[in-house]
Protein backbone atom coordinates (compact mmCIF):
# COMPACT_ATOMS: atom_id res chain seq x y z
CA UNK A 1 0.00 0.00 0.00
CA UNK A 2 2.70 2.37 1.04
CA UNK A 3 4.07 2.91 -2.86
CA UNK A 4 2.18 4.55 -5.65
CA UNK A 5 0.11 6.69 -3.91
CA UNK A 6 -2.20 9.12 -5.20
CA UNK A 7 -1.81 12.39 -3.62
CA UNK A 8 -3.83 14.27 -6.43
CA UNK A 9 -7.06 14.90 -4.17
CA UNK A 10 -6.03 14.46 -0.44
CA UNK A 11 -8.90 15.38 2.03
CA UNK A 12 -8.65 16.75 5.70
CA UNK A 13 -11.74 16.26 7.41
CA UNK A 14 -13.19 18.82 9.90
CA UNK A 15 -16.22 17.86 11.51
CA UNK A 16 -16.97 21.10 12.52
CA UNK A 17 -18.14 22.59 9.22
CA UNK A 18 -20.31 19.55 8.48
CA UNK A 19 -23.75 21.64 9.70
CA UNK A 20 -25.08 18.73 10.71
CA UNK A 21 -24.37 16.71 7.92
CA UNK A 22 -23.46 12.51 8.60
CA UNK A 23 -20.02 12.40 9.00
CA UNK A 24 -19.60 9.23 7.33
CA UNK A 25 -21.62 9.46 4.58
CA UNK A 26 -20.03 13.18 3.40
CA UNK A 27 -16.86 11.70 2.91
CA UNK A 28 -18.26 8.46 0.69
CA UNK A 29 -19.79 11.40 -1.45
CA UNK A 30 -16.30 12.55 -1.62
CA UNK A 31 -14.61 9.58 -2.53
CA UNK A 32 -16.95 8.75 -4.80
CA UNK A 33 -16.18 12.56 -6.17
CA UNK A 34 -12.68 11.10 -6.62
CA UNK A 35 -11.00 11.78 -3.35
CA UNK A 36 -7.74 9.86 -3.48
CA UNK A 37 -6.42 9.53 0.20
CA UNK A 38 -8.21 11.16 3.40
CA UNK A 39 -6.56 12.28 6.57
CA UNK A 40 -8.85 12.72 9.50
CA UNK A 41 -8.06 15.71 11.76
CA UNK A 42 -9.46 15.93 15.16
CA UNK A 43 -9.11 19.15 16.97
CA UNK A 44 -11.83 19.04 19.20
CA UNK A 45 -12.11 15.39 20.35
CA UNK A 46 -11.15 12.96 23.10
CA UNK A 47 -8.90 10.16 22.59
CA UNK A 48 -11.76 8.09 22.66
CA UNK A 49 -13.82 9.67 20.59
CA UNK A 50 -10.79 9.81 18.02
CA UNK A 51 -10.21 6.80 18.06
CA UNK A 52 -13.83 5.31 17.50
CA UNK A 53 -14.14 7.61 14.43
CA UNK A 54 -11.00 6.23 12.87
CA UNK A 55 -12.49 3.11 13.30
CA UNK A 56 -15.26 4.32 11.11
CA UNK A 57 -13.36 6.17 8.54
CA UNK A 58 -10.93 3.38 7.97
CA UNK A 59 -13.59 0.68 7.32
CA UNK A 60 -14.76 3.38 4.66
CA UNK A 61 -11.48 4.30 3.56
CA UNK A 62 -10.72 0.57 3.18
CA UNK A 63 -14.17 -0.24 1.14
CA UNK A 64 -12.62 1.80 -1.41
CA UNK A 65 -9.25 1.10 -1.38
CA UNK A 66 -7.66 4.71 -0.33
CA UNK A 67 -5.21 5.44 2.24
CA UNK A 68 -6.11 6.80 5.48
CA UNK A 69 -4.13 8.81 7.09
CA UNK A 70 -4.26 10.21 10.99
CA UNK A 71 -3.48 13.54 12.39
CA UNK A 72 -0.58 14.20 14.35
CA UNK A 73 -2.06 11.03 16.80
CA UNK A 74 0.55 8.03 16.00
CA UNK A 75 -1.15 5.97 18.73
CA UNK A 76 -4.41 6.27 17.30
CA UNK A 77 -2.91 5.45 13.92
CA UNK A 78 -1.64 2.29 15.07
CA UNK A 79 -4.51 1.56 16.82
CA UNK A 80 -6.67 1.21 13.76
CA UNK A 81 -3.73 0.12 11.33
CA UNK A 82 -4.61 3.27 9.44
CA UNK A 83 -1.98 3.69 6.46
CA UNK A 84 -0.06 6.20 8.11
CA UNK A 85 0.05 9.78 10.09
CA UNK A 86 0.87 12.90 9.29
CA UNK A 87 2.67 15.21 11.90
CA UNK A 88 3.27 19.26 12.09
CA UNK A 89 6.08 21.02 13.42
CA UNK A 90 4.89 21.14 16.92
CA UNK A 91 3.95 17.29 17.28
CA UNK A 92 5.90 14.35 17.69
CA UNK A 93 9.43 14.95 15.43
CA UNK A 94 9.08 13.07 12.31
CA UNK A 95 12.22 11.08 13.04
CA UNK A 96 10.57 9.70 16.67
CA UNK A 97 7.19 8.87 14.50
CA UNK A 98 9.46 7.02 11.84
CA UNK A 99 10.88 5.03 14.18
CA UNK A 100 7.88 3.80 16.00
CA UNK A 101 5.92 3.45 12.62
CA UNK A 102 8.62 1.73 10.60
CA UNK A 103 9.33 1.68 7.28
CA UNK A 104 5.20 -0.36 6.05
CA UNK A 105 3.68 2.83 7.23
CA UNK A 106 3.32 6.76 5.84
CA UNK A 107 4.75 9.37 6.89
CA UNK A 108 3.77 13.05 6.35
CA UNK A 109 5.06 15.86 7.50
CA UNK A 110 3.69 19.74 6.94
CA UNK A 111 6.68 22.20 6.38
CA UNK A 112 6.91 25.64 5.41
CA UNK A 113 10.23 26.35 3.87
CA UNK A 114 12.58 24.73 2.25
CA UNK A 115 14.70 24.14 5.80
CA UNK A 116 12.18 22.63 7.15
CA UNK A 117 10.94 20.13 4.19
CA UNK A 118 14.81 18.80 3.71
CA UNK A 119 14.76 18.07 7.08
CA UNK A 120 11.64 16.03 6.78
CA UNK A 121 13.15 14.40 3.98
CA UNK A 122 15.77 13.76 6.06
CA UNK A 123 14.03 12.00 9.31
CA UNK A 124 11.90 9.85 6.68
CA UNK A 125 8.75 12.31 5.20
CA UNK A 126 7.03 10.02 2.54
CA UNK A 127 5.59 13.43 1.72
CA UNK A 128 5.38 17.22 2.46
CA UNK A 129 2.46 19.13 3.33
CA UNK A 130 3.13 22.81 2.62
CA UNK A 131 1.13 25.77 3.71
CA UNK A 132 -0.81 28.08 4.17
CA UNK A 133 -1.18 28.53 0.25
CA UNK A 134 -3.74 31.49 1.25
CA UNK A 135 -5.57 32.61 4.15
CA UNK A 136 -8.16 30.24 5.12
CA UNK A 137 -10.90 30.11 8.36
CA UNK A 138 -10.28 26.59 8.90
CA UNK A 139 -6.83 27.18 10.44
CA UNK A 140 -6.28 30.62 11.33
CA UNK A 141 -3.23 30.09 13.07
CA UNK A 142 -1.06 29.29 10.53
CA UNK A 143 1.90 30.67 8.46
CA UNK A 144 1.33 31.54 4.33
CA UNK A 145 3.98 30.18 2.14
CA UNK A 146 3.29 32.01 -1.75
CA UNK A 147 3.63 29.59 -4.82
CA UNK A 148 6.68 31.22 -5.86
CA UNK A 149 8.13 29.27 -2.50
CA UNK A 150 5.39 26.48 -3.04
CA UNK A 151 7.61 25.75 -6.25
CA UNK A 152 11.21 26.40 -4.80
CA UNK A 153 10.24 23.75 -1.65
CA UNK A 154 9.33 21.32 -5.30
CA UNK A 155 12.40 21.65 -6.68
CA UNK A 156 14.19 21.05 -3.21
CA UNK A 157 13.00 17.32 -2.32
CA UNK A 158 12.93 14.71 -3.96
CA UNK A 159 9.25 13.15 -2.42
CA UNK A 160 6.12 14.21 -3.47
CA UNK A 161 4.70 17.73 -2.02
CA UNK A 162 1.03 18.15 -1.49
CA UNK A 163 -0.14 21.86 -0.47
CA UNK A 164 -2.73 23.13 2.06
CA UNK A 165 -4.73 25.96 2.63
CA UNK A 166 -7.08 28.26 0.99
CA UNK A 167 -7.55 25.93 -2.01
CA UNK A 168 -10.45 26.44 -3.83
CA UNK A 169 -11.94 25.92 -7.30
CA UNK A 170 -10.77 29.65 -8.49
CA UNK A 171 -7.00 29.73 -7.96
CA UNK A 172 -6.23 25.57 -8.18
CA UNK A 173 -5.45 26.12 -11.42
CA UNK A 174 -2.68 28.62 -10.23
CA UNK A 175 -1.50 25.97 -7.57
CA UNK A 176 -1.31 23.00 -10.35
CA UNK A 177 1.01 24.81 -12.06
CA UNK A 178 3.70 24.83 -9.52
CA UNK A 179 4.28 20.77 -10.76
CA UNK A 180 3.32 20.09 -7.11
CA UNK A 181 1.86 16.69 -6.82
CA UNK A 182 -1.49 17.09 -4.94
CA UNK A 183 -3.46 19.20 -3.09
CA UNK A 184 -5.45 19.11 0.43
CA UNK A 185 -8.16 20.58 0.97
CA UNK A 186 -11.14 20.64 3.78
CA UNK A 187 -13.53 23.52 2.84
CA UNK A 188 -13.70 23.22 -0.95
CA UNK A 189 -14.83 20.14 -0.35
CA UNK A 190 -16.85 19.67 2.98
CA UNK A 191 -18.22 22.88 2.98
CA UNK A 192 -19.45 22.64 -0.76
CA UNK A 193 -23.63 22.51 -2.07
CA UNK A 194 -22.54 18.94 -3.89
CA UNK A 195 -19.93 17.38 -2.16
CA UNK A 196 -19.34 14.81 -4.97
CA UNK A 197 -19.71 17.55 -7.67
CA UNK A 198 -17.06 19.64 -5.99
CA UNK A 199 -14.06 16.93 -5.64
CA UNK A 200 -15.25 15.98 -9.10
CA UNK A 201 -14.11 19.27 -10.50
CA UNK A 202 -11.09 19.62 -7.95
CA UNK A 203 -9.95 15.70 -9.05
CA UNK A 204 -9.76 17.23 -13.06
CA UNK A 205 -6.49 19.52 -12.09
CA UNK A 206 -4.63 16.63 -10.52
CA UNK A 207 -4.92 13.64 -12.82
N1 LIG B 1 -3.09 23.27 7.50
C1 LIG B 1 -2.70 24.37 6.86
S1 LIG B 1 -4.02 25.21 6.23
C2 LIG B 1 -5.12 24.04 6.79
C3 LIG B 1 -4.43 23.06 7.47
C4 LIG B 1 -5.03 21.90 8.13
C5 LIG B 1 -6.59 24.13 6.59
C6 LIG B 1 -6.99 23.93 5.18
O1 LIG B 1 -8.39 24.04 5.07
P1 LIG B 1 -9.10 24.68 3.79
O2 LIG B 1 -10.56 24.74 4.19
O3 LIG B 1 -8.88 23.73 2.66
O4 LIG B 1 -8.51 26.03 3.59
MG1 LIG C 1 -0.53 18.66 13.98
Amino acid sequence: MKHNIDYGLYLVTDRDILKGRSFISTLEEAIAGGVTIVQLREKNATSLEFYQTAVQVKALTSKYGIPLMINDRLDIALAVDAEGLHVGQSDLPASVARKILGEGKLLGVSAANIEEALKAQAEGADYIGVGALFPTNTKTDTRLVNLAQLAEIKKAVNIPVVGIGGIQENNVTAVGETGIDGIAVVSAILAAGSVKEAAMRLRKHFM
